[in-house]
């Protein structure tokens, strides 16, 4: 396949709205209390990059009117990621505005999950009295991925809230899948189009800080799976790329060392700078993105850092969002899966 381009002048171009970032949008059609009885107006404004937006105007632990959570949906499903910032929330109340955009996903890693609200999962380095961390994915760096890629029905939705840690480390990294693939060559598009990917939960847990080896269980539960490389999206019509290098282990029309190489390629290409969104966390802030169209990354966390997030899992509807479809790949096609059963429940 000819090199991606690596310009990425035909992205800024191209009229698609799940590529392109709105020059600057002041959103009166919702707004929420001022606490004076009157209404402040929410301000939304494209952050480096372009398609990522920051949301102003709104307190998230109040009831958000539906005019302007039909806004949210609509920019979140057309540019990906959305940012909040000086918000305080319970867990309540996170998860009460995150479910008025989708089914919240209840995850099985119960080592993971909130004590208080199951639908909650804690991703921090911080241990309990006992040594034992009180949630996941611990200090260590976070390769490229897409949440729940290695489920045949992922729930693409996914919203942190940054309630303790360090702005100098940690950071994390979002790179617009639908902006990469627009600057790809025509011919690299033509390569990608009609390929399914290989997704093994394995190979991703592998690569987990304090993470015991993976049980049987949850080998059995996440069977290798295959979604379509190129995704279009349900209103614009405009494509995207799914990719998730941590966790693919092929192709499934390209088998060997071909496929390995073109989904190198994608996500070389992805990575540039020019496509990805990223900025220092703050306590309060809020970012929700799409699996869909965006895949993400984190740098590792400073030693002797306290840091917690709170995650909410959502199932974004097909509408709106794109939701690859996957199929199970039965163990013979993949290599080295485990005997395939029905995934029974949803992780990360
Ligand atoms: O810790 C982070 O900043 C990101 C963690 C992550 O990948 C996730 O919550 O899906
Ligand atoms: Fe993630």
């Amino acid at each position: 396949m000819p090199p991606p381009r690596r310009t990425s002048s035909r992205a800024r171009e191209l009229p698609q709205a799940a590529s392109a970032a709105p020059p600057r949008v002041d959103s009166r059609a919702g707004a929420s209390d001022d606490g004076g009885g009157g209404r402040r107006p929410i301000e939304i404004r494209p952050l480096d990059n372009g398609f990522a937006l920051e949301v102003r105007g709104l307190g998230l632990w109040e009831p958000v009117p539906e005019a302007a959570i039909e806004t949210l949906a609509d920019h979140w499903s057309r540019n990906g990621v959305l940012v909040f910032r000086r918000q305080a929330l319970s867990e309540d109340e996170l998860v009460a505005f995150s479910g008025r955009f989708g089914e919240l996903d209840r995850i099985v890693r119960k080592d993971w999950q909130s004590p208080g609200r199951p639908e909650v999962i804690h991703i921090s380095n911080l241990k309990d009295a006992a040594g034992r961390s009180i949630g996941g994915l611990g200090a260590g760096p976070i390769g490229w991925h897409s949440d729940q890629s290695y489920m045949r029905h992922p729930a693409t939705g996914s919203l942190l809230y940054m309630v303790e840690g360090p702005s100098e480390s940690g950071r994390t990294y979002w790179a617009h899948l639908g902006r990469a693939y627009a600057a790809l060559s025509t011919a690299a598009q033509a390569e990608a189009e009609g390929k399914h990917a290989l997704f093994d939960y394995h190979k991703r847990q592998s690569t987990y800080d304090d993470e015991a080896p993976m049980s049987e269980e949850l080998r059995r539960s996440t069977p290798v799976v295959a979604h379509p490389l190129v995704n279009r999206h349900p209103i614009t019509g405009a494509p995207s790329l799914y990719l998730d290098p941590t966790t693919t282990v092929g192709i499934q029309e390209r088998p060997g060392r071909a496929g390995d190489a073109l989904l190198e390629q994608l996500a070389r290409h992805a990575a540039q700078p020019e496509f990805v969104y990223t900025d220092a966390w703050r306590v309060g802030d809020v970012v929700m993105w799409d699996n869909g169209i965006v895949m993400h990354r984190r740098d590792p966390i400073e030693r002797a850092r306290h840091r917690l997030l709170k995650r909410t899992t959502l199932r974004l509807p097909s509408e709106r969002h794109i939701v690859p479809p996957g199929v199970e790949i039965e163990p013979a096609q993949s290599g080295d899966a485990a005997p395939v059963e029905a995934p029974s429940a949803d992780r990360r």
